[in-house]
Formats: C-alpha cells, structure tokens, sequence
C-alpha cells in the first residue's frame, strides 16, 4: 500500500508516518521548502536505514495546484492523508487569507488532483472541532451544527463540506476525521498544552523566570496524539467512506492544565504565570466536549492515554530538553 501525507513534517504527520511505515506502507511526505531544517520531527525515521527506503518526501505546497496534480497523477497512492495546514487559530486572525487559502481551498486542489487519478485514492481531512466553536450542544457529535468562531475554523468547515461534496458527486472515498485537540511532546510550542510544559520545565531548572498566556478559563477536550493518528488509518479502512469524531469526552480547563503539570514539577504556578492580552483572541471557543461513540463503535476506536498522563508526559519529555539546555547554558558560565 502507498500513503501520500500532506503535512508530513507536522505533530501528527510525524506520528503518522510511524503509524503507517509499522504497517508495511510505502509513504510519500509533501514538504515545503525551507530555508531552514523544518524535518525535525521525522528526521529520526528518515535516518534509520530500516524504514527510509519506504519514506519518500517530496517538494510540494497546499497553494502549488498544478505541482499537486502531477504529484498525484506520478505517485498514484492508494490512500491520501490532508493533514497540511496553517493550523494555529490565534495566527488565523493575524493571516485569514492565507489560512483560507491553505486550509479551505488546499483542501479543494488536493480533492481535484485526486478525481483526476485513473484510480482516485482515498482520502483522509483533518477536520477539527474547531468547527464547533460556539457551540450549539455539549458534547459535540457528528450530527452538532458548525458556528466556527476564526478564519481558521470557517476555512475547516469549508474544507469539510467539499470533503463530503467530492464523495456525494464524484463517488470518491473521502472521510472527514473531526479531531478535538491533541497533543505530545512534538506539538508545536506555541499551542497552550506545550507552551506550558516547555515554560514550566525550564522554570524548574532556573532558566525562565516567567509564564505569559491569556485565557485560562477555555476548556478543550485534550487526548494525545499517537492514538488519534491510528483512527484517521481506520476510518480509511472502512468499507464506506464517513465522518467520525475523535475525542476523549473528558474537558479541562487551561488553568486545571497548568494544576496538572506544575503541581507534578512541585511548583505553584500562580508564581509565575502572568496574562498577557496579546494571547487574547478577536472571538474565542470557549468550551470543547467531544462524544466519539460513533467511532468506538464502528472503528472500535479508544483513546489510551487520559489527561493526567497526557500532561505528564508531556512534562517529562520537556524536562529533558530543559535539562540539556541547562547543560548548554552551564557550560558557556564556566
Ligand atoms: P502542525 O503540527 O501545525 O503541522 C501542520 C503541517 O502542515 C506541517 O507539516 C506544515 O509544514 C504543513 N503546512 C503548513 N502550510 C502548508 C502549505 N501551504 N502547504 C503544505 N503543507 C503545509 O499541525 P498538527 O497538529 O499536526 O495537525 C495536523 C492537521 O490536523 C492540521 O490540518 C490541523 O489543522 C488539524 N487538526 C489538528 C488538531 C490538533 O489538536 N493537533 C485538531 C484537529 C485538527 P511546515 O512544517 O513546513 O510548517
Ligand atoms: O492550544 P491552542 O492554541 O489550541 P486551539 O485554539 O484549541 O486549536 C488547536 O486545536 C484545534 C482543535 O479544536 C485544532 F484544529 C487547531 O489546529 C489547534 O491544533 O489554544 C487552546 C486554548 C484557547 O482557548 C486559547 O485562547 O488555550 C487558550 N490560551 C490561553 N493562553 C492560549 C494561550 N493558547 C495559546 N496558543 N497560547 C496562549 O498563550
């Protein structure tokens, strides 16, 4: 079998890849070019003698539709994951364009490269509960109207509806994963959950003093990201294509986050938070709650790990790093 990923160099492209290479795939990664490194997260398989002849990666961009067609049209994969996007919410505000570009009409250039295959693969969108962001019920199903509160969620919902719009008119497999927040010591550090466990472990060890965020009073439903990536492969198992919602049922504030992983460091974290509007979004969700019966059900799908060990591991891995940056740092003081 041969998996095309978009987003490859992401959180969950990385696991991903993992994910499918253990499964005897044969995987190709669209990478952007950077002027620097921007393979951190992969460059481990990519280096192992073992699985690199089975990772290929090649130059693409979700904003590149003729590039993505001949990439489609050579490669002929059976199965295509759209995890690439410009997929931080606060930037979204800052970049609306952009991330509607990106995100939303990717998405649809990705769609049609595909129905130009003689055999169209099948497709994965990395939907989110985003969408949701006012939300209409709680918990969210997939059967829970949209309201999605930033440039990045409107550009989700757009992305979701023509997923559903290529599979009704062209008869393509074309699933929607609608994935509530996950996390891992790959997240990237400007999202909450890491940005925390980065700050407080380098706090521990004396080498930042301060914490700035905004709202801690936003609640997300957080799981991690190593068991989401194996319901996006199940979803594309399934004899019919369908959208499913991936969520833990369990939600926790930003502040219960910060509880969690400075109480486990042995720190009090009202010493060194401090808030900082900048931090603050034009339009905020308040709230997120997801119900994944329907894919415990029809994928037998389960989340593993839960929020306490979610947070600690997180915390544990950052401790790491901390710790050889304290090293770094000892070293140039002697
Ligand atoms: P991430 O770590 O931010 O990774 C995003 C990936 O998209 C990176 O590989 C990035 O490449 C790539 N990318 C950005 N702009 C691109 C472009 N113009 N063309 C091609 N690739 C581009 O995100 P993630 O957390 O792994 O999330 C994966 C997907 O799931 C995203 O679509 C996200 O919106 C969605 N999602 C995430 C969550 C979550 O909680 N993590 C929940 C629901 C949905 P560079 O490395 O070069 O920047
Ligand atoms: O970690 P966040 O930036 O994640 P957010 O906005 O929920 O988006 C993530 O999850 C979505 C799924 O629902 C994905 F689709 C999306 O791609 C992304 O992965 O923020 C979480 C909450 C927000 O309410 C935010 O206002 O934390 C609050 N927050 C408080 N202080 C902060 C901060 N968020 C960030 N990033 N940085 C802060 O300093």
């Amino acid at each position: 079998m041969k998996a095309l990923i978009t987003g490859i160099t992401g959180q969950d492209g990385s696991y991903l890849t993992e994910f499918l290479l253990g499964k005897g795939y044969e995987v190709y990664g669209l990478i952007r070019r950077s002027s620097s490194f921007n393979t951190e997260r992969i460059d481990h398989i990519y280096k192992d003698p073992h699985e690199n002849t089975k990772l290929k990666l090649v130059y693409s961009d979700l904003t590149d539709g003729s590039n993505l067609h001949s990439l489609l049209n050579g490669i002929n994969p059976d199965e295509v994951y759209n995890l690439g996007a410009q997929s931080h919410v606060r930037v979204s505000f800052d970049q609306p364009i952009y991330t509607a570009n990106v995100d939303a009409l990717g998405t649809l250039r990705i769609l049609e490269a595909i129905r130009s295959m003689k055999k169209p693969a099948k497709f994965y969108q990395a939907s989110s509960s985003e969408m949701y962001g006012q939300v209409a019920e709680t918990p969210q199903t997939e059967k829970t109207p949209f309201y999605p509160r930033s440039p990045y969620g409107c550009s989700k919902v757009y992305a979701f509806w023509q997923t559903i719009n290529y599979r009704e008119a062209y008869n393509i497999f074309a699933c929607n994963g609608i994935l509530f927040n996950h996390e891992s010591p790959r997240r990237g550090e400007t999202f909450v959950t890491r940005k925390i466990t980065r700050a407080a472990a380098r706090i521990k060890l004396g080498l930042q003093d301060k914490l700035y965020l905004g709202n801690l009073e936003a609640k997300r439903d957080w799981g991690f990201a190593g068991d989401y990536v194996e319901a996006m492969w199940l979803m594309m198992q399934q004899k019919k294509s369908d959208d499913f919602v991936i969520a833990t049922g369990q939600t926790h504030s930003v502040k219960e986050f910060l509880d969690e992983v400075f109480s486990y460091l042995e720190m009090d974290w009202e010493k060194y938070v401090e808030i900082d509007s900048r931090y603050y979004r034009p339009a905020e969700v308040d709230m997120l709650l997801g119900d994944a019966s329907k894919a415990k059900k029809v994928l037998g799908w389960e989340p593993k790990v839960d929020f306490r060990e979610l947070a600690r591991l997180m915390a544990d891995a950052d401790m790491k790093i901390a710790k050889n940056e304290k090293i770094i740092v000892d070293h140039q003081g002697e």
